[in-house]
């Protein structure tokens, strides 16, 4: 058979490039980004390149698996999906007739089909959903709120016309996302500078035209002391401030003691240093843009901490202009009925509180559509507001992506039923009760994508190939498990079809309309709000509050005192912890391409700290934690600060059945602990300390 190509979605990641997948003989032969993207054009990042390798990985989930020894002790029994279907059926119905429908909880990744996860636990009459969105930018969705009304997931960045683009650890070419990486090196060749600040030299921090390494921690004392200058030197857009900002008087008052020359001692950057960034960046004003995300999960001040990054682009104008923050177009911007989804049904009204208790007064902020995941391991094991007996997962490793690896243990073994929906042997997979294998994005359609942004469209994933081994698209499992639960009425599609032909009832668009470029477009040029009046704010002002009445009515202050992040006591370290560009996360450390690139993680540590503990380069050493300990090699290196240790995310794997990624480098997770900023909702992941030591031989193999 001639080859013939398939426009699609990647999830090798979840930013979901449109792919370009070229097929011959039932084979994936190439894929690549979709031409026919604005912004794409074509190219793809390394992992998007290793989807083939995944696809035939022998190492996939290949067949529902029931456990058939202890939790963990990798003993199975593969099933059809008539017997797991069933069998997960029995156990849900009988733990909601003891326990009531909120002792079942679901949490993963929000994904295309979220819409049709949802359904599921509201019709099993649970307050119990959660997303991962707490672990990756909980205090960053909060701190939108309080000064918009709109959630950061509803505001993007122009990067492509900014002039001067601020970046706090936004590692944004490693950490990537190919649009946004292509914009920006386009803008850099016409002029636009980087400012980057890390207590890490990051590839970003190389290509940035100034660099700042910051003491981890304090990037607040930074941003207070840039208000105050640029306060107290007038460099704010007037204009601007005077219609859209409420609360510039209180902003003065409050910054007036934090001059730069505070902000050294406290942020270790020379004062003329942040009074010259301030003066420069207010020059290339409103085409600015002060990054504010996405890694918002790092220490306990983060709501306050990114509330001070969205401030300062209101400061600056830089909000609805080209080169700046824009509120997302959706279909109805542009006079289109937007996509149906299942959740727009009538369903069962659910009284109880969530177990997280986000939405009561003891946690009033966080976002109750996405929930605080991380508060699951604690209210499973304490029975705290009450039992959640079953965890269904989907898309998502919380064993993993929750700080504190040892803890979630002890809380998911104390589950009566853990059924995990994934592709491969993930480390929540491995202690469940069933494992539900999902076919790859490669294999599968989800439901279509609803891309709002300044020029909003639809995008399609479908399939390429048939699947490999025995497996089901999730929005199928969901279906199936609902006809056995009774409530399968909420679930009306039998094909992939079915589902996109009930998203787009009454919109006008129609499947063939996805089939020369995989996409819909429906603008042709980027839709702006006018400035002058028409900012569609939703805070109960209209404006953007920097006195804020969702934190005051909370009993939050709007600008409480600068708590330092305090130095770490002698002998210890912060553990910064990060993503590299060949790797997603916690998914990819076991394809097999990608594994051969990058197959396990280092440690960084300040070649001065180092020669006083005696570490060398490349030498194996012990990371010890309140947490845990973990081993691996020390990258010695005056690239980063004296008081942090840096490690990558997602290694040290426990799961014998990956064997490539098995036990190479060390586990962050396993270090981390669970505490949590309690205004926004993020864990403070990088809050934690750790000593490190060099091991001999001996000793590398005693306990982890
Ligand atoms: N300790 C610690 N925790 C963190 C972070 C950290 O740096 N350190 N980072 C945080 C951030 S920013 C984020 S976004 C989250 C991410 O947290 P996760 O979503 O848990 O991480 P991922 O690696 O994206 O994916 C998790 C699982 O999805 C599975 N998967 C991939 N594709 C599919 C599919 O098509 N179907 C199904 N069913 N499963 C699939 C993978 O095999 C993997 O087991 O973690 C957060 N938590
Ligand atoms: N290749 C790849 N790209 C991805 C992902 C992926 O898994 N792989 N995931 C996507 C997702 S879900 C997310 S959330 C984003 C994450 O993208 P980023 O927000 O860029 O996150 P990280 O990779 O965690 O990088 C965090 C950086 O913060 C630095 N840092 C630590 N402490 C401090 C501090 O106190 N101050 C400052 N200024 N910096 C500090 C660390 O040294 C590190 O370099 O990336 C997205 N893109
Ligand atoms: S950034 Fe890479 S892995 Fe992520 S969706 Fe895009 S191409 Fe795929
Ligand atoms: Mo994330």
């Amino acid at each position: 058979m001639a080859a013939h190509s398939v426009y699609s979605i990647c999830l090798m990641c979840t930013v979901r490039c449109p792919i370009k997948v070229t097929v011959e003989n039932g084979e994936v032969k190439l894929i690549e980004g979709n031409p026919h993207a604005a912004g794409i054009e074509g190219s793809i990042c390394p992992k998007g390149a290793a989807g083939v390798a995944l696809l035939n990985d022998s190492q996939r989930l290949k067949k529902p698996l029931i456990r058939s020894g202890p939790r963990g002790s990798g003993q199975w029994r593969e099933v059809s999906w008539d017997e797991a279907l069933d069998y997960v059926a029995q156990r849900l119905k009988e733990i909601k007739e003891k326990y009531g429908g909120r002792s079942i909880a679901l949490a993963e990744r929000a994904h295309l089909n979220s819409h049709i996860s949802k359904t599921l636990v509201r019709a099993l009459g649970s307050p119990n959903y959660f997303t991962h969105d707490s672990c990756c930018k909980g205090s960053l969705n909060t701190a939108f709120r309080t000064l918009t009304g709109y959630t950061d997931a509803q505001v993007g960045v122009d990067l492509g016309r900014a002039r001067h683009v601020v970046l706090y650890g936004r590692n944004i070419f490693e950490s990537l996302e190919l649009k946004q990486v292509k914009q920006l090196m386009k803008a850099v060749e016409n002029g636009t500078k980087i400012t980057y600040i890390d207590p890490r030299v990051t590839v970003t921090a190389t290509k940035a035209h100034r660099y700042l390494m910051i003491r981890p921690g304090t990037d607040l004392a930074l941003n207070y002391a840039l208000m105050h200058v640029i306060l107290e030197e007038g460099l704010y857009d007037k204009e601007f401030v005077e219609r859209w900002v409420l609360g510039l008087k209180e902003l003065r008052e409050f910054v007036e003691p934090y001059t730069p020359e505070w902000a050294e001692k406290e942020t270790g950057i020379p004062a003329y240093e942040i009074v010259s960034l301030a003066r420069e960046v207010a020059e290339a004003r409103p085409a600015v843009v002060f990054h504010y995300g996405y890694r918002c999960s790092h220490y306990l001040n983060e709501t306050y901490f990114r509330r001070s990054i969205i401030m300062l682009n209101a400061l600056m104008g830089s909000i609805e202009t080209p080169g700046g923050l824009f509120f997302k177009k959706g279909l109805k911007d542009v006079g289109k009925k937007p996509l149906n989804k299942l959740t727009d049904q009538e369903l069962p009204e659910v009284e109880d509180i969530r177990c997280d208790k986000v939405g009561t007064p003891e946690f009033p902020l966080p976002d109750p559509n996405h929930g605080v995941v991380q508060m699951l391991p604690k209210a499973i094991l304490e029975e705290d507001p009450y039992p959640v007996k079953a965890l269904l997962v989907w898309r998502f490793d919380p064993m993993l992506s929750i700080p504190d690896y040892e803890y979630n243990r002890q809380a998911f073994m104390k589950l009566d039923l853990l059924v995990t929906i994934d592709i491969q042997f993930s480390e929540t997979a491995w202690i469940s009760d069933v494992v539900l294998p999902e076919s790859i994005y490669l294999e599968r359609g989800d439901s279509i994508q609803e891309a709002s942004g300044l020029k909003p469209a639809l995008y399609m994933r479908r399939p390429a190939v048939e699947p490999r081994y025995d497996t089901k698209p999730g929005w199928e499992i969901m279906k199936l498990l609902a006809e056995r639960l009774g409530i399968g009425h909420y679930f009306p599609y039998r094909t992939l079809e079915d589902l996109w032909a009930y998203q787009l009832n009454g919109t006008g668009i129609s499947i063939s309309d996805f089939e020369e470029k995989g996409f819909v477009e429906f603008s042709d040029k980027p839709l702006f709000w006018d400035r002058k009046d028409g900012l569609k704010l939703k805070t109960p002002s209209g404006k953007i509050e920097f006195v804020s009445s969702l934190l005051e009515k909370n009993g939050f202050p709007s600008f409480p005192k600068y708590e330092p992040v305090p130095p770490p006591p002698e002998g210890y370290f912060r553990l910064m912890i990060g993503r590299c560009a060949v790797h997603t996360h916690v998914s990819t450390q076991n394809n097999p391409l990608l594994n051969e690139l990058v197959p396990e993680n280092v440690i960084w540590i300040n070649d001065r700290q180092a020669e006083k503990l005696g570490i060398k380069d490349g030498q194996m050493v012990e990371v010890i934690s309140s947490r845990g300990r973990e081993v691996t090699r020390a990258y010695v290196t005056n690239l980063i600060h004296p008081e942090a240790v840096f490690m990558l995310h997602g290694f040290g794997r426990r799961v014998p059945a990956q064997t490539r990624c098995y036990r190479r480098g060390a586990s962050d997770t396993a270090l981390e602990e669970n505490i949590t900023d309690m205004v926004g909702g993020s864990p403070a992941l990088q809050h934690v300390l750790v000593t490190v030591r060099p091991i001999s031989k001996e000793e590398r193999g005693t306990g982890r």
